[in-house]
């Protein structure tokens, strides 16, 4: 008899927690027990704040639709990026934090070192084929302690890890449906981005990568 503890059941699944960093971590497939109930979630929350696409204090507008849920959203126009509790589209505070998605949240970053995370704030990114994301910092948020928790769905997409000065070299980490990644610490404010989105259809989420990204903004 072989002593494969994790070949006969169904639910249980061995541990695949990935170190990039010092306090850098992916969680491969960390949120698909939660799909069941995210997916549903998420189209209420995208139904009440349509996804959109902003412009940059630069003029340029984003690749990437965005839209928030939570007490505080990331917005950005000819104006600068801020965090604010109203949806300037529609003048309403965003859509609440759907609680399944708090809970994911706080879990992913426990199994990466961070406790008490208790996020106001989520980002909704929406990657089609040909999007992307140049390297930034997240600079935004007040304090900086907090960890961030992103969640990838849909498309695989090649993540680029960068360090402290833009000009660093990055390591390129592919992000599947369902993983989860989490950092903060030493390794908040590294430069990180998103090469362009490869051309696909997911079998659940369609032509399109949807990012999670919970923060402590407030
Ligand atoms: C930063 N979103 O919305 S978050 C963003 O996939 C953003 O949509 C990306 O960057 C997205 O601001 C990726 C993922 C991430 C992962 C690890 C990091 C950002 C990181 C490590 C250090 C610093
Ligand atoms: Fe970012």
């Amino acid at each position: 008899m072989t002593l494969n503890l994790f070949a006969e059941a169904e639910l249980a699944q061995p541990p695949r927690r990935e170190q990039l960093a010092t306090q850098t971590f992916v969680l491969r497939g960390f949120a698909l027990p939660w799909l069941q109930a995210l997916l549903p979630a998420l189209r209420q929350v995208v139904a009440a704040a349509p996804l959109r696409r902003m412009v940059t204090p630069g003029g340029f507008t984003m690749s990437v639709a965005l839209t928030n849920c939570g007490s505080l959203g990331w917005t950005t126009d000819r104006q600068g990026y801020r965090y604010s509790p109203l949806n300037p589209a529609t003048a309403q505070p965003w859509p609440a934090l759907p609680d399944c998605l708090r809970e994911l949240a706080q879990q992913a970053a426990a199994a990466a070192g961070f406790a008490d995370f208790n996020p106001d704030a989520c980002l909704i990114n929406r990657y089609v084929p040909g999007a992307r994301m140049s390297l930034h910092q997240d600079k935004n948020e007040r304090d900086y302690a907090a960890p961030i928790v992103s969640i990838s769905l849909g498309l695989p997409a090649l993540f680029q890890l960068g360090g402290a000065q833009r000009s660093d070299p990055s390591l390129k980490v592919p992000l599947l449906h369902g993983d989860v990644m989490v950092w903060g610490g030493v390794d908040r404010l590294r430069f990180h981005g998103v090469l362009p989105l490869k051309e696909g259809v997911h079998e659940v989420m369609g032509a399109q990568r949807i990012n999670l990204t919970l923060r402590q903004a407030g």
